[in-house]
């Protein structure tokens, strides 16, 4: 995500970094080169003259050019900004109501609506302890329905018994009084999509808002559409009134200009952020941290937070416990590596951490990728449980056997099993140094570091 706008950013306040002292006509120049950054961002225009305008009368002011470090002070400038236009602080999902909290996502086709339900409901059922109901009034695609039934099953949430030819408010009262009735703290409502707003889905959207009354009223915007998904969101915004923003395919999105432009514009606050088609592919949308991100300070608090929801906190206990123990097996490290997976790669667990921008392609030629991991599991899987139990068992003509199974070499299979020592040894380590030493380095020992 922003990796271009994240480069050119990191070049341009590199230089700025490298002087002793900067005078008004350096800043005016990085100014200059960081307009033209945003604008290749596809950040709106009205946004980057006003970003520009706050940056400048800041850095322009004695405490930079008097600054011992200037170039700091410059960064530390954007960074804030930056926040700010990000809208300052997480919103979070508004769940102070009587119960059920409805909430309506609406948006354009295929701007990932369906898929966002399923991934909310998923993040309050598990993350906030919510008992959830999903509905799908979208009576228009075919199918589309049982698209989010299928979802509500993958992410264990219920959904809503369809019934045929039901017409979108019936289903939205029927799935209000089964949510009543049967205690759900939240209710959410998948609408359908059009591929242009018109008068026909606005009154469709307006009719059911007025009927349902929900506390929040999401819009799901596709941020690779950039400014299509700003117009889109302000236009939604004026028509039916949103409380909240979604962005989807974040994950697919160099410039970040939607997400860039689209508080500043609508004035209404991203919650959430999509980040991949899988249902765990989502995260709550933190200003500061987008912006760290952005200029690759790295994002630590995420990358913590992601690591705690993905691993199961006995899992992790028991861990600890084989490892103070010395009975760390190859079992455990298949489960580790699955984890890994489990976070959504190596690749999404390196953006989030600090100076990665830089060096993540240095770190992709040392191997540690996506497909190393899957070829690491394949290789433990073709010990038997023995060998997984003890590795001292795996002599030259087994490591061969499985290099065969794996279809890996021995060589890459020495290497697992010397991976795989050096993590039990440091784990051994650290265990000494109690749990909370524990968590905190095993991380960075998964990660190699
Ligand atoms: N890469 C990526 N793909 C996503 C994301 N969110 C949704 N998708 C994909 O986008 C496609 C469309 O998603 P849907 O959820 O069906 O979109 P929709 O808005 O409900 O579509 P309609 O109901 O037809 O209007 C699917 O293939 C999803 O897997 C995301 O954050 N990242
Ligand atoms: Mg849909």
């Amino acid at each position: 995500m922003f990796n271009n706008l994240s480069q050119k950013l990191g070049e341009i306040l590199d230089k700025l970094k490298k002087r002793g002292a900067l005078s008004e006509a350096d800043v005016e120049a990085a100014l200059r080169e960081i307009r033209i950054a945003l604008l290749e961002a596809d950040v709106a225009l009205p946004v980057v003259k006003d970003f520009i305008a706050q940056v400048k009368e800041r850095a322009v002011g004695q405490e930079v050019i008097k600054s011992i470090t200037p170039g700091q002070m410059v960064v530390k400038i954007v960074h804030d900004q930056l926040v700010e236009v990000l809208g300052s602080e997480n919103v979070a999902l508004n769940l102070v109501t009587n119960p059920p909290a409805i909430m309506m996502v609406v948006g354009l086709q295929g701007s990932g609506k369906t898929t966002s339900t399923a991934k909310i409901a998923r993040f309050l059922k598990t993350r906030k302890n919510k008992k959830v109901l999903m509905a799908s009034v979208d009576v228009y695609r075919p199918a589309a329905r049982e698209q989010l039934e299928i979802l509500g099953s993958q992410a264990e949430v219920d959904t809503l018994e369809i019934i045929k030819d039901e017409k979108p408010l019936e289903i939205a009262k029927r799935a209000y009084s089964k949510a009543k009735l049967e205690g759900y703290d939240v209710l959410l409502l998948d609408t359908a999509g059009r591929l242009h707003i018109d008068e026909e889905l606005m009154e469709e959207l307006t009719a059911l808002k007025k009927a349902v009354n929900p506390i929040e009223t999401l819009l799901v915007a596709d941020a690779m559409t950039g400014q299509d998904a700003v117009n889109i969101a302000r236009n939604f915004q004026e028509k039916i009134g949103l409380s909240g923003l979604i962005l989807t395919r974040v994950d697919g999105d160099g410039r970040g200009g939607a997400a860039l432009s689209i508080k500043a514009i609508t004035g209404c606050p991203i919650k959430l952020l999509g980040i991949g088609e899988h249902l765990e592919q989502i995260e709550e949308f933190h200003p500061e941290r987008i912006a760290g991100r952005i200029l690759d300070m790295g994002d630590v608090l995420g990358l913590v937070e992601k690591a705690v929801e993905t691993i199961n906190r006995e899992e992790a206990e028991e861990l600890a416990r084989k490892a103070g123990k010395g009975e760390f097996d190859l079992n455990d490290l298949a489960s580790q590596l699955r984890q890994v997976s489990k976070m959504g790669g190596m690749g999404s667990l390196l953006s989030m951490l600090p100076g990665v921008g830089k060096i993540k392609e240095q770190i992709q030629g040392a191997g540690i990728s996506d497909q190393l991991v899957k070829k690491q599991l394949a290789i433990i899987s073709s010990m038997t449980l023995k060998e997984r139990k003890n590795y001292k068992l795996l002599n030259g003509s087994r490591r061969r056997r499985i290099a065969v199974g794996s279809g890996t070499t021995v060589a890459e299979v020495n290497r697992l099993l010397k991976q795989f020592q050096d993590m039990r040894d440091m784990m051994k380590r650290m265990s000494k140094m109690g749990e909370k030493g524990f968590k905190r380095q095993g991380l960075r020992g998964l990660l190699g570091r």
